[in-house]
């Protein structure tokens, strides 16, 4: 994955470059804070829009992502997750233009983040929050890229899988804190992954749990270890109305 976004990037920034991207008046609005929405939140619902995944393959390719927004917004979720990872996710930054045209709430931008340059492409097509994810950075990456997300005052949501993963990426830049519950390797989930890391994630940081959550008594469950949100994907959109099962 990580060669191909290489390829991308380096393709994209021949096509428009960081400047022309800076000079977009989305730059402009002010955005908005998932880790204060989680703060505040009784329920830490971060909704994901995701057509198709590595390991499931087809999710739901009939929906269009306003209406998935509009739905996960009215539901009452504190975010949505936008996937704009092509190749895998069948995602596009299309998708993440038209979620910011449909709502008003904090929007994550849901990529393999390699490069700065994906990162001011965030805020220039609408994102509030970035992902970072541990596996695929190392700290010096993680630091310079979580400093240049805040000075364009997006929120940074740094994924860890294990504990190494954990403690190479703590740092004061970064604001969330998510356990993905999926091993991005086999593809096997365990919500025990978020419940063993948790007494390891200082108490500043918003606890975020990732994947494979599909009941409110998993939530419940993690909510005993600290989680103040809940990133769920593929329960929601594998329905024909996401919003419904959004609902809290
Ligand atoms: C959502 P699920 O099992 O509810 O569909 O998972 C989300 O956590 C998952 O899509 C995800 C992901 C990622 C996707 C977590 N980290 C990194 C792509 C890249």
């Amino acid at each position: 994955i990580v060669a191909d976004k290489r390829k991308e990037v380096d393709l994209k920034k021949t096509l428009i470059t960081i400047p022309q991207l800076e000079a977009s008046v989305m730059m402009e609005r002010t955005s908005l804070s998932l880790a204060d929405a989680l703060r505040k939140s009784n329920t830490g619902i971060i909704a994901e829009h995701k057509r198709r995944s590595p390991s499931k393959s087809v999710i739901n390719q009939n929906l269009n992502v306003q209406d998935v927004a509009k739905g996960y917004a009215d539901a009452g979720v504190c975010g949505i997750s936008v996937l704009t990872d092509g190749k895998y996710f069948g995602g596009s930054l299309d998708d993440l233009v038209l979620a910011r045209a449909s709502v008003n709430i904090p929007l994550l931008r849901k990529e393999f983040i390699i490069d700065e340059y994906q990162i001011v492409e965030a805020r220039a097509y609408g994102a509030d929050v970035i992902l970072l994810i541990a596996a695929i950075l190392s700290r010096e990456e993680i630091k310079t890229f979580s400093e240049t997300a805040k000075s364009m005052g997006l929120d940074v949501l740094l994924e860890v899988h294990n504990e190494e993963e954990l403690h190479k990426s703590i740092m004061p830049s970064l604001d969330m804190l998510g356990v993905n519950n999926r091993n991005l390797k086999t593809f096997e989930v365990s919500l025990d992954t978020s419940k063993t890391l948790s007494e390891q994630i200082p108490d500043d940081f918003v606890k975020v749990s990732e994947s494979g959550i599909s009941s409110i008594e998993a939530i419940q469950g993690l909510r005993e270890f600290g989680y103040k949100g809940f990133l769920i994907g593929e329960n929601f959109m594998k329905t024909d109305n996401p919003g419904v099962g959004a609902k809290v």
